[in-house]
């Protein structure tokens, strides 16, 4: 045993000051895990055969850049119940901690991008337990530990958190090139008007990003934006060695030419190395007293290593910081550091994918006292023991406790009919059921909480909120009721309110479901987050919308009103695209119902999918239309079809036609066209599609079951479709691309007509606008005219 070895773990019971003894141990576990993720990396693209000639990839300066700062956070810092997004391109170094941790296996380690692998951006669903939030997309992991600290606050302020569960910080550490990401800055804005509190965004100020090098005023930026919002900034500038430096001889002047040194002159000295810092020191402050004492009193590795010791690589500078915050203040530390540390790639503007090549890393390897053969030893090559290390490992707090994923009781979900209506839309209907919700106390009403980004009102939001009111930490009345200023909405802000009201960001509304959608996971909170939007404004949020999915958050979305049936709104509120989004995005079932009985069922199922173990998140795609209802009663078996996609409005005779298949709003005008074939073609069948997006996964799985052996399986849609004559005319129709049900043609090769919007939109009523892009009952009524037509030769 080395000397080091014996020395014993000290618990840091002054959080300001990290004892020597502790620092020894960080510092050699900070070695180590800079070694195991740059090895990872090299592993992946060097040693490993290639298959494919591609290369795999990595970013060894962008993990080098931030090991000092996740170890910290990971080792010393974090408590299990504190939450973190790591910047993605640190996804080795997040690795190599896991695995120190024994939380981890080597495998994936050495498998690193490879399938089944460590995944090459951290992933909560690939990754394991203690990938708290998903990174990959810059700047969206970020934003969502801000809505994620928000949610934090309802779920403990609503009395949600799980049993044992304790409130902890969350946590991002970013590259600063993030920043340039416009959605940080509204999360930012949307933060400050709920007075967000336990946020920690550590930016590891490299001054690079991919490309090159970031301008260097971008620091005093920084200060004021997030001054603006209340937040403490915190600068990590000096580490200690300059610090002292700082004191001594033309110390002074030596900090003050590092303040004003350009990033890209600092980068390139840095990349230089240990020869050249002394004559540029020479040349920029000749003349300064004290200059030959201080330059004398280092060599050239010293002196190197002065000039970068900068507080981001610095472990007492950071502990001190990390430790010493108090209260709950949102906080932005700026850690300066620089892209490559400890590397040879250290400083390059080009090191963003820059790899060490073999020689590199055979010095690097050397340099870091790793034996030839032990390189994925946890323990090897560090002046403290192994059995010292792990009882370190085995004493952080933040592998301290049970496991960090909770899981939540389900709530169930009563039967959502309501009330028979002659006439009714279904965003109308919507709001209907959540404003039916609001008045009673069951589990569900208890659970659900609800969010949109300035249309609470006119996506019909409006009942539920005035039973429920808005969440707000700090209570505030709704002051134009106290003024007895008539107004239907009642807006009342209280820590038990479960509407967030936001500000028109949909990108917020989409991190604000995504961080509500992992409750469960995060805080052991049960919630079913119902968020509303303009449906052609999916897209201003999609990717948060895909992130919030990627991370399976679960909720439900309803995007209303869609499509051109909102007619005189115009093109710029008119959704084209969307269906094929909701049928495209994994993790996201898509609805478009035509009457309410429909909606009610699929809003029940959705609350049960939302809570099912593969289960997954909700798109309903409503319309203001209001159409007539049909007299019926929903068996378990229609509910069911609905819910699995289709269902026949109209029966077909067997062998029939021709049929025609509808989807949305546009079922007037499907059964208005079917009614008038029905004399030419007595049998034709009326299908209606309530879920393009279910059925054709139902399809795609029938198929592979099939290939796998399970020659009876059998989808919805092929059993329907079956019925009809096997070269059937099938006309489709839908409020939105028509590629939506293009493909119905192909589940049985019956010749399809798809009939939809292809263009965007402008102002009219629904009857010239439907008539204009071709889904109104002459349209319908041409297509059929014409494929019976071509089929009959
Ligand atoms: C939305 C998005 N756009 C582009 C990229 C490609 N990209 C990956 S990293 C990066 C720059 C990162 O710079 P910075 O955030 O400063 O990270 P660091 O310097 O710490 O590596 C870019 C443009 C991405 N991952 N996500
Ligand atoms: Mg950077």
């Amino acid at each position: 045993m080395t000397q080091q070895a014996s020395l014993r773990v000290v618990e840091n019971d002054n959080p300001g000051i990290v004892s020597p003894n502790r620092l020894a141990y960080l510092d050699a576990l900070e070695k180590k895990i800079l070694w195991l993720s740059s090895w990872m990396i090299h592993n992946a693209n060097y040693i490993r055969p290639s298959r494919d000639g591609l290369k795999v990839g990595g970013h060894q300066a962008s993990c080098a850049s931030a090991t000092t700062i996740l170890t910290a956070l990971y080792m010393d810092v974090l408590r299990p119940e504190d939450r973190i997004a790591v910047k993605p391109h640190a996804s080795p170094v997040y690795h190599a901690i896991m695995h120190m941790f024994g939380r981890q296996d080597l495998s994936t380690l050495q498998d690193f991008r490879k399938l089944g692998g460590a995944q090459s951006y951290p992933s909560r669903t690939k990754d394991g337990n203690d990938v708290d939030f998903s990174t990959g997309s810059v700047g969206l992991g970020v934003a969502e530990t801000l809505f994620a600290a928000l949610v934090q606050d309802y779920a403990r302020l609503n009395g949600h958190m799980g049993e044992g569960v304790k409130p902890g910080r969350m946590v991002a550490l970013m590259g600063d090139a993030e920043l340039d990401e416009g959605n940080v800055f509204e999360a930012l804005l949307e933060g400050w008007k709920y007075d967000v509190g336990n946020l920690w965004w550590i930016i590891d100020y490299n001054r690079q990003s991919l490309d090159g090098v970031i301008n260097h005023m971008l620091f005093q930026k920084i200060q004021s934006f997030f001054g603006t919002v209340d937040w403490n900034v915190v600068t990590l500038k000096y580490g200690k060695k300059l610090e002292a430096a700082g004191h001594g001889p033309a110390g002074e002047a030596v900090l003050d030419w590092i303040d004003k040194c350009p990033n890209d002159l600092y980068s390139a000295l840095t990349f230089k190395g240990p020869d050249s810092w002394r004559d540029r020191l020479k040349v920029e402050l000749s003349g300064t007293s004290g200059l030959a004492t201080f330059l004398d009193s280092y060599d050239d590795e010293t002196l190197h290593s002065l000039m970068t010791n900068l507080a981001g690589h610095d472990m007492t500078s950071i502990l001190e910081a990390f430790n010493s915050v108090e209260g709950d203040t949102p906080c932005c530390f700026v850690a300066y550091t620089i892209k490559g540390y400890g590397t040879p790639l250290a400083g390059h503007k080009d090191n963003h994918a820059g790899m060490m090549n073999p020689e590199q890393m055979d010095g690097f390897q050397r340099m870091m006292n790793v034996p030839e053969g032990a390189e994925w030893d946890r323990f090897a090559g560090l002046d403290i023991a192994e059995d010292a290390l792990q009882a370190f490992l085995d004493d952080v707090p933040f592998v301290q406790g049970p496991l960090r994923r909770h899981s939540a009781p389900t709530v169930s979900v009563p039967d959502l009919t309501l009330p028979p209506a002659k006439k009714a839309s279904t965003q109308q209907a919507f709001g209907q059921i959540l404003h039916e919700l609001g008045k009673g106390d069951d589990d569900l009403a208890a659970a659900l909480v609800t969010t949109s980004p300035d249309v609470t009102v006119s996506t019909n939001l409006g009942g539920w909120v005035n039973q429920r009111g808005l969440f707000n930490r700090h209570e505030r009345p709704d002051v134009f009721r106290e003024e007895n200023v008539a107004s239907i909405q009642k807006w009342v802000r209280s820590q038990s309110g479960q509407h967030f009201e936001l500000g028109i960001a949909e990108n917020n509304l989409f991190l604000m479901l995504g961080a509500l959608g992992l409750s469960e996971p995060l805080f052991g909170a049960r919630l079913l987050p119902v968020g509303t939007l303009y449906d052609p404004f999916v897209n201003r949020g999609l990717d948060a919308l895909n992130y919030a999915c990627y991370q399976d958050a679960r909720f439900m979305v309803v995007g209303t009103p869609a499509g051109v049936t909102l007619a005189p709104e115009g093109g710029a509120h008119q959704s084209v695209n969307t269906p094929l989004v909701g049928m495209s995005m994994p993790g996201l079932a898509y609805f478009e119902p035509a009457f309410i009985d429909e909606l009610a069922a699929i809003m029940g199922w959705g609350f049960e999918h939302m809570q099912a173990d593969v289960g997954g998140a909700v798109y309903l795609r409503l319309s203001t239309r209001t159409i007539a209802q049909p007299d019926r009663s929903l068996s378990p078996a229609d509910k069911a079809a609905i819910t699995t996609g289709a269902y026949w409005l109209s029966p077909p005779a067997a062998g029939a036609e021709l049929a025609i298949i509808y989807a949305g709003a546009v079922a007037p005008e499907a059964m208005a066209a079917h009614a008038a074939l029905l004399d030419d073609i007595p049998g034709a069948g009326l299908l209606a599609v309530t879920s393009p997006d279910r059925l054709h996964a139902d399809w795609l799985d029938a198929k592979r079951r099939r290939r796998a052996g399970e020659r009876a399986a059998r989808a919805l849609i092929e059993t329907m479709l079956g019925q009809l004559a096997p070269d059937a005319v099938l006309i489709t129709v839908i409020d939105g691309h028509p590629t939506a049900l293009s493909w119905l043609g192909a589940v049985g090769s019956q010749k399809v007509t798809a009939l939809g919007v292809e263009g965007f939109g402008q102002s009219g009523d629904i009857e010239d606008l439907y008539r204009v892009v071709g889904i109104d009952e002459n349209s319908i009524l041409d297509a059929a005219a014409s494929a019976c037509l071509t089929r009959l030769g």
